[in-house]
C-alpha cells in the first residue's frame, strides 16, 4: 500500500485546510498529541457483514479467522493509525495459540483491548441453556455455567494481554409476571461477584446496560442506574460500559456519562448511532451533535479528575454493518469519534464556565455550536499524517482496491464469526 504518494497528492489541499484552520481557531497546545494517543478498539465481531432476522448480504472477502480479523484492523491501523487495538468476543474469537496472535497483532501494531463474553448463545456442547437468562437464571447451575464461561473468558485476556472483562446480559423477560425482578437482580450480583473475585488486580470489569432486545418487556441490567447500583456492589475494578445504542429514545446521554465520570464509575463506551433502536450505526452517522456534546463532558470530566484521554477509559466500537463495507464503515466510525474529541477539545471551557455562571444561555449555546460548526478534519488528518497515516483513509482503500483484493484472497462467500 502507498501511502506516501497518496499523501502526496493530496498534501497541498490539506496544507490549505489546515492552515485556514489555524487562522479561525488557535489550537490549544498538545491538541495534535492527544489526537495521536487517542486509539479507538476495534471489535473483532463487526469485521464482517451483519444482517438482521430479514436477511444478510455479504460483500465478499471476509475474514474467515481470527488471524484474518487481526489483518483486517492492521490495515485500518495503517491507513488511520488510531484503531490500534481490537476487542475479541469470546467464544467467536477463541486465540487457539495466544502466544501466536499476540505476536501477529503486535507485528501489525495492535494491543487487544476488553474481552468479551458471551451468555447470550446457546454453544453446541453446553449443559444448561440461556433461554431464560444465565447470571439471573433460577437454576444455580445455569448460573454456575455463565460464571465459569466468565472466568474462562478472563483467562482467555490474560493470555493476550488484555485489561478488561466486559459483560453484556441479555437477561430479563418477554412478558409481565414472568420473572421476579428482586431475585433476578440479586442472582445477578451475587453471580457478578464470583466473576469479580477472580479479576486480575489490574483488570476492570466493564457492566454495559440495555434496554432492551432480546427480552422486549424488561432486561436485567437495563439502564445505568441499574449497572451504576451493581458496579458499586461489586467493588472499585467494576466499572459501567455506555453503548450509544442502548437507551431508550431521547436519553440525555451526555448527562449520564458526566454523573458516571463524577462518581468514578464510568469504565468505558461502545461507540456507534442509532434513530430508534439498538440499530449499531456508523457513530455520528445519525446523531453527530450527541457524539460532540458526550466527548464535551468527557473532555470536562477527565480532566477536572486529572484523567488521562487516551488510557483511563476504554474506548471502543460496537457497530453492525448490513448496507456498507465492514472496513470502510470502521474508517467512517473512527473519523467520526476523532473529529467529536478534537472538537471537544477546542471548547473555551472558561469563556463557557463564565456564561453558564452568568446564567448567559445563548452564550453558553453560541460557544459549543461554533465549535461544533468547525470543521476540524484536517486536524485530524494531520495527526494521521504524522503517524505515518494516510491523509484520506477511504479514497486509499478504494484506490488500492482493497475489497477487490480481499476477495480474491479470500473469496466471495466467506463468512466472519460475529454478528
Ligand atoms: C449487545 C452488544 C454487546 C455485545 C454485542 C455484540 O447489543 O452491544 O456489547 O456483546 O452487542
Ligand atoms: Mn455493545
Amino acid at each position: 500500500m502507498n501511502i506516501s504518494n497518496h499523501n502526496d497528492a493530496l498534501l497541498a489541499q490539506h496544507t490549505r485546510r489546515l492552515d485556514f484552520l489555524k487562522s479561525e481557531v488557535n489550537l490549544p497546545a498538545g491538541i495534535l498529541q492527544k489526537l495521536k494517543d487517542f486509539q479507538i478498539a476495534i471489535p473483532s465481531w463487526a469485521l464482517g457483514t451483519g444482517g438482521t432476522r430479514f436477511g444478510r448480504f455479504s460483500g465478499g472477502g471476509e475474514p474467515r479467522n481470527l488471524e484474518e480479523k487481526i489483518a483486517d484492523v492492521g490495515l485500518l491501523h495503517q491507513l488511520n493509525q488510531s484503531s490500534g487495538a481490537i476487542s475479541l468476543h469470546i467464544p467467536w474469537d477463541i486465540p487457539t495459540d495466544p502466544a501466536a496472535i499476540r505476536s501477529l497483532a503486535a507485528q501489525h501494531g495492535l494491543a487487544f483491548d476488553a474481552v468479551n463474553s458471551n451468555t447470550f448463545q446457546d454453544q453446541a456442547d453446553q449443559a444448561h441453556s440461556y433461554k431464560f437468562g444465565s447470571l439471573q437464571h433460577v437454576s444455580a447451575a445455569t448460573r454456575k455455567q455463565a460464571i465459569d464461561h466468565n472466568i474462562e473468558v478472563i483467562k482467555h485476556g490474560v493470555e493476550l494481554g488484555s485489561k478488561a472483562l466486559t459483560v453484556w446480559l441479555s437477561d430479563g423477560s418477554c412478558f409481565p409476571g414472568q420473572l421476579n425482578f428482586r431475585k433476578a437482580y440479586e442472582r445477578t450480583v451475587d453471580s457478578l461477584k464470583e466473576i469479580y473475585a477472580a479479576l486480575p488486580a489490574d483488570w476492570s470489569l466493564y457492566l454495559e446496560y440495555k434496554a432492551y432486545e432480546p427480552n422486549f418487556y424488561s432486561t436485567t441490567v437495563g439502564d445505568w442506574g441499574a449497572s451504576y447500583s451493581m458496579v458499586n456492589k461489586l467493588g472499585p475494578q467494576a466499572k459501567t460500559l455506555v453503548d450509544l445504542g442502548h437507551h431508550l429514545p431521547n436519553a440525555n446521554i451526555e448527562q449520564i456519562v458526566s454523573i458516571l465520570l463524577m462518581e468514578g464509575k464510568l469504565g468505558g463506551f461502545h461507540f456507534n448511532d442509532s434513530k430508534y433502536g439498538d440499530d449499531d450505526l456508523t457513530a455520528g452517522s445519525i446523531k453527530p451533535y450527541q457524539l460532540f456534546l458526550i466527548f464535551n463532558e468527557l473532555v470536562e470530566g477527565m480532566d477536572a479528575k486529572g484523567m488521562n484521554h487516551a488510557k483511563d477509559l476504554g474506548w471502543m466500537i460496537d457497530a453492525s454493518h448490513n448496507v456498507k463495507d465492514p472496513l470502510e464503515d470502521l474508517l467512517q466510525s473512527v473519523e467520526a469519534i476523532q473529529i467529536a474529541y478534537a472538537q471537544a477539545l477546542l471548547v473555551d471551557r472558561v469563556a463557557l464556565e463564565a456564561a453558564r455562571e452568568a446564567n448567559d444561555v445563548v452564550r453558553c449555546q453560541e460557544i459549543l455550536q461554533a465549535v461544533f460548526r468547525t470543521d476540524v478534519r484536517a486536524l485530524v488528518a494531520q495527526a494521521r499524517l504524522e503517524l505515518g497515516g494516510a491523509l484520506d483513509p477511504i479514497a486509499l482503500f478504494r484506490q488500492e482496491k482493497m475489497r477487490e483484493q480481499l476477495i480474491k484472497s479470500r473469496g466471495a462467500k466467506t463468512v466472519a464469526t460475529g454478528l
